[in-house]
């Protein structure tokens, strides 16, 4: 167990963000996740992404909604309906229709599950998932995430920082880059060989950060969300989660972490580089090239997805925390 002092990141904390009532309410759920890896072994695997496989009596994992300074801005934020976040996605490897990963991924299972790092590490290493779950306490942290097609949520994860996640992998002196992959497995992700439902894309799904990026404190390694464990649609077991950047940096269901010394491929910059850029940061100063980056439509209680159409902010609300990272690089072109 461990207390965090307070830092000075502005994201949103649940008091912020839902009332008060369901703020103590999620508190009592989250303490039934009060458990631990230590009886995941002999527990049935679940046959559904969202069995809490935090079930045990041992009290190992402690979720702690922390509480940080409202944000304020947009003052409107709200928490996006856990229904509107578990079945409006993109994971192309169930099929490029938003319901497509909510509808085509109940056979999914999200463990046994192994991550393996390795590349520029000192040693390189292979995970259980299990492993993770134990080795830390969970946090509550509540991100904007911001699509690149204009649309966005408020999301409370779970889980812990990727800098935690890596605190014992020593990166050697040449590692400038980390490269992220989904899992391959066609089995599993019908879209990775069926290339219409999978959008085209080359699988496995790649992602990217700078390693400075990889180790800012905003940086997150999501297991669960709405205080349970993931859902398949939302990129079970583990997935990345970084809420200055669209939302295609926010990698699913990540199977393989790389360090390395060149700028690594990522999918979105392979399938149009004129488009996605390797940076991707929120830059509502810069259009894409086919519609405005300006404003946002917010998938919030309002109708069926969500009609608040609010401003976007430079880095997606979180220049204070990740600006300085950026000084050098040129911010009126798409990164
Ligand atoms: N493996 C994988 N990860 C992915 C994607 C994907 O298609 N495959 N889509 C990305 C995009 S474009 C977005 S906006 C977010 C959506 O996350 P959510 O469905 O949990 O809101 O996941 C990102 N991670
Ligand atoms: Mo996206």
């Amino acid at each position: 167990m461990w207390i965090r002092s307070k830092p000075s990141w502005d994201y949103l904390s649940e008091n912020d963000v839902t009332p008060e009532a369901i703020f103590k309410q999620r508190r009592l759920i989250m303490k039934g996740l009060v458990a631990g890896g230590a009886g995941l072994g002999t527990l049935g695997l679940p046959s559904t992404a969202n069995a809490a496989w935090f079930s045990s009596d041992e009290p190992t994992q402690k979720v702690m909604p922390l509480k940080f300074k409202p944000h304020g801005n947009p003052p409107s934020d709200s928490l996006t309906p856990e229904s509107k976040a578990t079945t409006h996605n993109n994971f192309y490897e169930f099929g490029t229709g938003k319901n497509d990963p909510a509808n085509n991924s109940s056979h999914f299972q999200p463990l046994p599950w192994q991550l393996k790092v390795d590349g520029l590490v000192e040693n390189e290493v292979t995970i259980d998932v299990e492993k993770i779950l134990a080795m830390a306490a969970f946090e509550e942290r509540i991100y904007r995430l911001r699509c690149v097609e204009a649309w966005s949520m408020v999301i409370p994860w779970v889980g812990l920082t990727l800098k935690q996640l890596l605190k014992d992998v020593k990166p050697l002196s040449g590692a400038k880059y980390l490269a992220f992959e989904t899992l391959y497995d066609p089995e599993q992700f019908p879209g990775q060989e069926n290339r219409r439902l999978g959008g085209g894309i080359d699988y496995p799904y790649r992602e990217g950060l700078r390693l400075d990026e990889a180790y800012n404190d905003l940086t997150f390694m999501a297991f669960g969300m709405y205080g349970k464990t993931l859902p398949a649609q939302n990129g079970a077991p583990l997935r990345l989660v970084v809420p200055w950047k669209y939302g295609f940096k926010s990698i699913k269901s990540i199977s393989r972490i790389t360090f390395t010394d060149q700028m690594p491929q990522t999918t979105w910059n392979m399938l149009g580089p004129s488009e996605y850029g390797f940076y991707a940061n929120v830059n509502p100063g810069v259009d894409h090239p086919r519609w405005t980056q300006k404003t946002e439509r917010r998938i919030d209680d309002a109708g069926i997805l969500g009609r608040t159409r609010i401003d976007t902010l430079m880095f997606n609300g979180y220049s204070e925390q990740v600006a300085s990272m950026y000084k050098d690089l040129d911010l009126t072109r798409y990164y």
